[in-house]
């Protein structure tokens, strides 16, 4: 059993630059990674468990129904790479069908990361492990180094793609490319485009929690930038745009307000909004379409209610 874990700090996100940057902006927006403090993991956790949003478990019921095909589709894997690995749950899956000699999992909260990881080395006693706690948005490329050669697999599942703008997630997925190497592969899960009530749903669950996971992000900002956000005159707003094919999710201003953040006021005007993520939904063909000018060919698909999954060489 071998386990390693390296962490990149210069390579964290900058949460005060962004949001000061993002609040002086017109319209006013944050970016969605800063949702997943340990409050918002543990909402989103809860946001998969709800009746109305079906990705997580959709994914789970795929991945199981198809594996077989998948591991047969892409041949011999030496080392497995999942950026934004979080709690390590759904790779398990893959290496107990692709038994590859390496995984590398990558994540910017390095305590978690570390100790999933570690649980996962315990478990795959063959299997050599490394966790690299780092923002891969800013610095992906300095996990090369620790990968070994060979075939590589880049795993990017639960439709983290769609939180992307189209340029952002191509210029994302040409980095995956780069990673990966001239033998390696792509596995990657995403929602698909299906009936606007069913999306409007998923995105406005009746037990209120994705509205909690939004108005998190102000209590995370009270808390770590000293701000005084208050979450009673802000209204959870999520609502799918079909000219743009994405959830939009906002925080709208019940008032005329000023908000001080860092130092710094911020005005709000009544119904103005702060927008906190997109999540882009595709057709297969689009999906597929989209990687390609990233360098991807496609080399399988599989689909299930409403989701699904591609395998790029
Ligand atoms: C992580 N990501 C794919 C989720 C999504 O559906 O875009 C985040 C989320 N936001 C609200 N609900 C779930």
């Amino acid at each position: 059993m071998s386990f390693t874990f390296q962490d990149f700090p210069a390579a964290r996100d900058d949460l005060r630059a962004d949001v000061l940057a993002g609040l002086a902006a017109h319209p006013k927006a944050i970016p969605p990674k800063y949702f997943y403090d340990e409050a918002g993991c543990r909402l989103f956790d809860a946001i998969c468990a709800q009746p109305e949003y079906a990705l997580c478990r959709t994914e789970q019921t795929l991945m199981a129904a198809h594996l077989p095909d998948i591991a047969a589709t892409l041949g011999e894997v030496d080392c497995i790479v999942e950026p934004g690995a979080g709690d390590c749950t759904k790779v398990r899956l893959l290496l107990d069908a692709l038994r590859p000699t390496h995984l590398t999992v990558i994540d910017i909260a390095g305590g978690p990361l570390a100790a999933a990881a570690q649980a996962v080395s315990r478990d795959y006693p063959q299997l050599a492990v490394a966790a690299l706690a780092m923002d891969f948005l800013h610095d992906l490329e300095a996990a090369d180094p620790c990968l070994p050669a060979g075939r590589r697999l880049v795993y990017y599942p639960g439709s983290s793609i769609g939180n992307f703008a189209p340029e952002a997630a191509t210029a994302l997925l040409a980095r995956f490319r780069r990673l990966a190497g001239a033998a390696g592969h792509l596995l990657i899960g995403f929602d698909l485009k299906k009936d606007p009530q069913r999306l409007h749903a998923a995105y406005n669950d009746a037990a209120g929690v994705t509205a909690a996971f939004n108005l998190n992000l102000l209590a995370r900002l009270n808390r770590e930038l000293g701000a005084d956000f208050d979450a009673a005159r802000f209204r959870h707003y999520a609502f799918y745009n079909p000219v743009a094919g994405r959830i939009e999710m906002h925080l709208v201003s019940l008032a005329e307000q000023d908000v001080h953040v860092a130092g710094e006021c911020f005005h709000f005007a009544l119904g103005e909004t702060l927008h906190t993520e997109h999540s882009y939904k595709f057709r297969c063909d689009e999906f597929s379409a989209l990687a390609l000018t990233a360098g991807w060919q496609l080399a399988g698909e599989w689909e299930h209610n409403g989701f699904a999954v591609q395998l790029f060489r």
